[in-house]
């Protein structure tokens, strides 16, 4: 370009300015890269710093109507101070002290809670009483009513994942507020959800699907442990029962369908055993993991991370990923899989890396 066309081209560019227009050639190396290039980054949170801090809240902050639940979410370093672990997730610590309840209410953004220590609290989703324990899934699909209770003498904390990200990002989201109180009776260990799904490979013939969200509302971790411990057994026995050799895996699905437990997010749980390690992949779609038990190392883009209980990783879309441990590790994992293979996006889905 000779430099009398350069005016020209200034008030060219000031025109598409004041016109609210962009240059598709100024922008594509952004937004079509060649491969997903996630504004997220990779990151670990730890356990101890994390309930330290939420305990703190306890003491300093009230739970009640308004600001609705006592819950610190991880925000990714790289999505400008926003609460978001991913461009899709949520990930937050919530903290009940002992007596104290977060109120009624329903969201269309799809939830869970999950445990990696203490008891005490019920989540209660509709009028089912819901008991929270170490190593329970506990999915709360969008729009059901829920509030949570401590009936104990100690605090408990656990990690929510939502979707709150992405329903805020293709402005999705609707809330309402519910009564002033759920009006729990009892506390069962068992919930209603259980007695009438918890049966395996039975369905109530009265309540048959399909429904897209899955009507149990808890997943005991007795059943996810002795599931891995019983792929791993097979494996010693010689039979093909594992994703890769030491690394055993379930994903909690939805019984009436046999997919996901809901529409917009994936869970499943990973041990390896003692000496154990993933290959390292990468999918399009984000993750979050949390360390249930064990200890060991992530590497995230060939970047080698120590990992210990409690721990929460944040694997952004298309950053490599793998596991290793001396002593064995499980993991938790939730994701966005279910947008991405529903929209058909991300192909290849994934690939070694
Ligand atoms: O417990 O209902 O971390 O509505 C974020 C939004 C928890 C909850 C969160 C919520 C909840
Ligand atoms: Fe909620």
């Amino acid at each position: 370009m000779t430099s009398d066309t350069e005016p020209a081209l200034d008030r060219l560019y000031a025109d598409f300015t004041a016109e609210n227009l962009r240059p598709l050639w100024l922008e594509i190396g952004d937004l079509m890269p060649e491969s997903p290039r996630s504004r997220a980054v990779p990151h670990v949170w730890e356990w101890s710093t994390l309930s330290m801090l939420a305990r703190r809240a306890g003491d300093l902050v009230p739970v009640g109507r308004g600001g609705e639940r006592r819950a610190i979410a991880l925000a990714n370093p790289a999505l400008d101070g926003r609460p978001f672990a991913t461009p899709t997730l949520w990930a937050a610590i919530q903290y009940l002290n002992a007596r104290e309840d977060a109120p009624v209410h329903r969201h269309t953004q799809n939830a869970f809670r999950f445990v990696i220590e203490g008891s005490g609290v019920w989540t209660v989703v509709g009028e089912d009483p819901v008991a929270m324990n170490r190593g329970d899934f506990l999915p709360q699909p969008g729009w059901n009513w829920h509030s949570h209770i401590n009936v104990s003498d100690q605090p408990m904390a656990w990690i929510d994942g939502l979707d709150i990200p992405y329903q805020y990002a293709v402005d999705a989201t609707f809330f309402e507020f519910g009564p002033a109180s759920a009006g729990v009776t009892a506390t069962p260990d068992r919930s209603q959800s259980e007695r009438l799904w918890a049966h395996p490979g039975l369905a109530p013939v009265a309540q048959l699907g399909p429904t897209p969200k899955t009507p149990l509302l808890a997943y005991r971790f007795e059943h996810t442990d002795a599931a891995l411990r019983e792929q791993l057994t097979l494996e010693d026995a010689g039979r093909a029962a594992t994703l890769e050799p030491g690394h055993a895996a379930v994903r909690y699905v939805n019984p009436t369908t046999g997919g996901d437990v809901m529409p917009t997010i994936r869970a499943e749980f990973h041990r390896l055993r003692r000496g154990a390690a993933t290959t390292a992949r990468r999918t399009v779609g984000s993750s979050v993991y949390q360390v249930f038990d064990g200890a060991g190392e992530v590497v995230l883009d060939g970047t080698p991370a120590r990992l210990d209980i409690g721990d929460l990783i944040v694997v952004p879309s298309w950053v490599s990923c793998a596991f290793r441990t001396d002593v064995g590790l499980d993991l938790f994992q939730y994701s966005d899989a279910p947008i991405i293979e529903r929209l058909h996006l991300g192909v290849p889905l994934s690939e070694g890396a």
